[in-house]
């Protein structure tokens, strides 16, 4: 950052402060990663100056020669990654991904199932202040009383009361597998359409170690930014060539202008790691670290929703342990330099702004390098802070704890 520190004082020390934050925090936001040197490379190269609306060899503007051959690297690593024929790669998030594959798929006013929010959805995913909330008409499901996961059954009895036209399936807080052979039986057994949103556990997916939903839906849309480790950035995907057609026309010029050339190069950069077998590694890694945070957690007396996870996420209720809400949580975590957001669990009795839970992923950490004994003591890290919140001589000795852990496992160094 010579050139920022050079001219934009401001701006340096902002930029600066966000970088040693990153390296001596811990980061436990389940969406987060730490991207490589390469990614961060193509995110801040002179890409950032093309203007290409459209797509390779049918662009709005001339000197697209070389955009043309990174988008086309993006497409074909990307459909390789997810053994699909046809991916949309210009996204500038998971939401207009989302949007985009919408408008392909259905009409304003069609009637939509999709997982509820305070069950572990998105916003996206027909909240009433989103624009999917607005333009569609959304029913949803949630998970089960018995036992915190997804009820296929109940959800194919919604199903066939509320008769969609689509169905969606993804979560952004939900621990557990997702079955979309069952989303895909439930789909045709209504008649209606499947898409997956795949954001968080897009990396699973590309390693092998979850069901890969482009097998089994219509339209599949991910961010890269999260367990895939790439770019902030939004993907399409399908094998049904009339939907590609028109998600590449809802994509451009339905709702974005020119794509952001060097983000589809950081995907690139991104999509070939992922293809590579350090990835598995990597993301097996990801999976075990998440069920020995889940274990030690529970084990310290936690409550673990759902009883544990299959990937990269915990949610944890924090409330009848420590008598704290969630944000009361994320709060005291932060100020020992430990990184969370709060959450709703099922049935949360809390508004969604307070909350009675917390989220936690591994991807980040496990990038930085953490095993599952360093993740087993996040979790006493995380119980002596909750347990302790007024107590300084602890607070003050985790911090200590955190600071040590976070130069064992350096980032970008
Ligand atoms: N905001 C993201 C998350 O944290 O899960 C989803 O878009």
């Amino acid at each position: 950052m010579q050139s920022i520190k050079a001219q934009d004082q401001e701006l340096f020390v902002a930029m600066q402060s966000e970088k040693d934050r990153q390296e001596h925090h811990l980061e436990l936001i389940a969406s987060e990663n730490f991207v490589s040197k390469a990614v961060l490379e193509a995110a801040g190269s002179v890409l950032t100056n093309k203007y290409a609306e459209g797509y390779p060899k049918k662009r709005y503007y001339g000197g697209c020669l070389h955009v043309d051959t990174v988008e086309n690297l993006a497409r074909e690593r990307l459909k390789e990654l997810f053994n699909v024929k046809y991916v949309n790669v210009q996204a500038h998030s998971g939401s207009t991904a989302n949007m985009g594959a919408y408008r392909a798929m259905i009409k304003n006013g069609d009637t939509v199932l999709g997982m509820s929010l305070d069950h572990g959805g998105h916003l996206t995913h027909g909240h009433p202040l989103n624009f999917s909330g607005i333009d569609y008409k959304f029913h949803s499901y949630g998970v089960s009383d018995k036992d915190e996961m997804i009820d296929y059954d109940e959800v194919l009895r919604i199903a066939k009361d509320v008769k969609p036209q689509l169905i969606v399936a993804g979560a952004s807080a939900y621990a557990r597998s997702i079955d979309f052979k069952r989303f895909r039986a439930i789909a045709d057994t209504v008649g209606a359409k499947l898409m997956v949103d795949m954001a968080h556990i897009a990396g699973l997916i590309a390693a092998g170690l979850h069901q890969n939903p482009c097998l089994y839906a219509d339209i599949v849309t991910s961010t890269t930014h999260k367990t895939l480790r790439g770019p902030r950035g939004g993907i399409i995907l399908t094998n049904d060539k009339d939907i590609y057609k028109e998600v590449n026309k809802t994509v451009f010029p339905g709702i974005q202008g020119g794509p952001l050339m060097h983000i589809i190069a950081a995907k690139a950069a991104a999509f070939k790691e992922a293809l590579s077998p350090d990835f598995k590694v990597y993301q097996s890694q990801v999976i075990a670290n998440a069920k020995a945070l889940a274990e030690e957690l529970k084990r310290l007396g936690f409550k673990v929703i759902s009883g544990g996870t299959d990937n990269h996420l915990v949610l944890v209720e924090v409330k009848s342990l420590t008598g704290l809400t969630g944000k009361d949580a994320e709060k005291i975590l932060e100020d020992v330099h430990i990184t969370c957001n709060k959450n709703t669990v099922p049935n949360d009795p809390e508004k969604p702004f307070i909350t009675s839970g917390i989220r936690l992923g591994t991807p980040a950490l496990t990038t930085r390098g953490f095993d599952t004994g360093s993740m087993r003591e996040v979790a006493k890290l995380i119980h002596d802070t909750l347990m302790n919140p007024d107590n300084d001589f602890v607070l003050n000795e985790v911090k200590n704890r955190v600071k040590t852990l976070t130069d064992q496992f350096p980032l970008y160094r």
